[in-house]
């Protein structure tokens, strides 16, 4: 992409309205706009990102089995006056009448709907195990959205939902989620702390929350030193196998969320040095709450010794957008983002120092072709613009890789890569600087 032809709105100045660091870098470098409070549209640079999170998620949920359906933004109130949550949701939920007067919502998750589902269709316990889940739009007329994408009202979520024939299926399906999740956040390196949860409106016994360390976190947690040594993309799983000691192995330590921490507990089970009391970003959400949605819904199957029984469920929610924000809270400096490479807007930022010169234009016209042609995302600054100002530009939006092409450098046949992580900078021959992005 061309940068005199992308339309991507950066700003130099600090806007006023930005709490916190990831919100200030997404308005500055042009990724969302503001439609209404909590409400946002996402501009091509944060579409970009929030389309390979997404993907990533995606991989990641299909790898344990589970199967990608789409329901829809709005549902029907009486389903939700079936599992009898249309009245406990309270205000959260923006409910609508159509224009034959019927009552309507915006879904804030999909428990109803998924349940009605199985309840139509799965009638043999031959048809079990099924997780399925929807990478879908969410409303939650939340009383304070803050913080840009983080608290929104409209927001992109990832949930899944597994139906099972009886607990212990279930605990596998949850497992199988979990070990996920771990994977899914060490993909976009993020450091995701699974902790003991309270279960809230979705109700359920066991539920845990994925929690990313950060000072600007909405809640206070506390945990285990020991879960921040740890590497989790080493985690080669064959999820048809027992993940139990995986799990064990990741809940044996202590971690928790504010609502279900034990001050006592902490201390006799955490020594002094390794107590961490911070903040997080609760990325993920994982429940397990057994027939609370099959009951009602009547989501029975017969089993195979000729008596019948209700489905076991769990719902495993996902924040998709919310991890754009995440991941520019967890990595970032005074001049911008910067970004992880697999979740990179482009993988390199081509920088034309002088725009209109014959031979830098030609280098870089020829390097922005030969990057395109082997599939590397390139965005080129092609603009007749100041190199202090490309610069800027640049380390805002925080692309992995930078490639400075000037008069001087191609007088003796080199360009500068750049890492926008460490800042090292290498001087290289064209053909050698291609080569390292794989061009
Ligand atoms: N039905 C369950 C699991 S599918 C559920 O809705 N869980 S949840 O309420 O915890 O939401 C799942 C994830 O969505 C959260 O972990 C969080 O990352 C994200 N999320 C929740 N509310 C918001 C919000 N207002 N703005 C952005 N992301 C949010």
């Amino acid at each position: 992409m061309r940068l005199t032809q992308y339309f991507l709105p950066t700003m130099k100045e600090t806007p006023s309205e930005a709490q916190i660091v990831s919100h200030r870098y997404m308005l500055r470098a042009g990724m969302i706009r503001q439609a209404s409070a909590g409400i946002y549209s996402w501009l091509p640079l944060g579409h970009r990102v929030l389309k390979k999170i997404e993907q990533i998620v995606r991989e990641e949920q299909d790898a344990t089995g589970a199967q990608e359906i789409l329901m829809p933004t709005i549902q029907s109130a009486d389903l939700w006056r079936q599992s009898g949550r249309y009245e406990d949701y309270g205000k959260e939920m923006l409910r609508i009448t159509d224009r034959h007067e019927r009552d309507m919502l915006y879904g804030p998750t999909n428990e109803e709907q998924v349940t009605e589902i199985a309840a139509a269709y799965i009638k043999s316990y031959r048809q079990l195990p099924k997780n399925l889940y929807h990478i879908q739009w969410k409303f939650r007329d939340e009383v304070r959205p803050r913080f840009g994408i983080m608290r929104g009202r409209e927001f992109l979520m990832k949930d899944a939902y597994s139906f099972d024939i009886d607990a212990e299926s279930g605990r596998r399906a949850y497992n199988k989620m979990f070990v996920a999740y771990l994977r899914t956040f060490a993909r976009m390196e993020l450091k995701a702390i699974p902790m003991r949860a309270d279960t809230g409106p979705i109700g359920g016994d066991m539920s845990h929350e994925f929690i990313i360390l950060a000072d600007t976190g909405e809640s206070a947690v506390f945990c285990h030193r020991d879960f921040l040594e740890r590497d989790v993309l080493a985690l080669d799983v064959d999820y048809e196998s027992d993940l139990q000691p995986i799990v064990d192995e990741w809940t044996g330590l202590y971690a928790a969320t504010d609502e279900m921490h034990d001050p006592a507990q902490f201390e006799r089970e955490v020594p002094a040095e390794s107590r961490v009391s911070d903040r997080g970003i609760e990325v993920g959400h994982i429940f397990f709450f057994g027939e609370k949605y099959s009951k009602p819904f009547g989501a029975i199957v017969p089993t195979p010794e000729g008596g019948e029984t209700t489905m076991q469920m769990g719902s495993y929610g996902i924040g998709v957008s919310r991890l754009v924000g995440a991941i520019i809270e967890a990595s970032h400096d005074d001049k911008g983002i910067i970004w992880p490479e697999a979740v990179a807007p482009f993988k390199v930022g081509l920088i034309n120092l002088r725009s209109g010169d014959d031979d830098c234009d030609a280098a870089c016209d020829d390097i922005y072709d030969k990057l395109n042609a082997a599939g590397v995302e390139v965005l080129y600054d092609d603009r007749p613009e100041r190199a202090g100002s490309k610069f800027a530009d640049m380390d805002l939006i925080g692309l992995p890789w930078q490639l400075v092409v000037g008069p001087r450098g191609l007088k003796n046949g080199v360009v500068e890569l750049k890492s926008r992580r460490t800042g090292e900078t290498e001087e290289l021959p064209v053909a050698v600087a291609l080569e390292r992005l794989g061009g």
